[in-house]
C-alpha cells in the first residue's frame, strides 16, 4: 500500500469533497482518498505509486486544482 498527501485549492463545502473523492477514486489502483477541507489535504491510499499527473488530472476534472507537490 502506499500513501500520498495532495494540497488542493478551491474546495468550500461538503460537495466540493465529494467531487474530488469521486475523481480520484476513479483512478486505477486508489482504494481510498481521504480529504480534510480545512486544510485542502487530500490523502490518497493506493496499490502502488500513481502518477501525480494523473492525481493532477482527476482533482481539475472536478474543478480544483492541485498546488502541493507541483
Ligand atoms: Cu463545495
Amino acid at each position: 500500500m502506499t500513501t500520498s498527501t495532495y494540497t488542493v485549492t478551491g474546495m468550500t463545502c461538503e460537495h466540493c469533497v465529494s467531487a474530488v473523492t469521486s475523481e480520484v477514486s476513479k483512478i486505477n489502483g486508489v482504494s481510498d482518498v481521504r480529504i480534510d477541507l480545512n486544510s485542502g489535504n487530500v490523502t490518497v491510499v493506493s496499490s502502488g505509486p500513481l502518477d501525480p499527473d494523473d492525481i493532477r488530472a482527476a482533482v481539475d476534472e472536478a474543478g480544483y486544482e492541485v498546488t502541493d507537490p507541483a
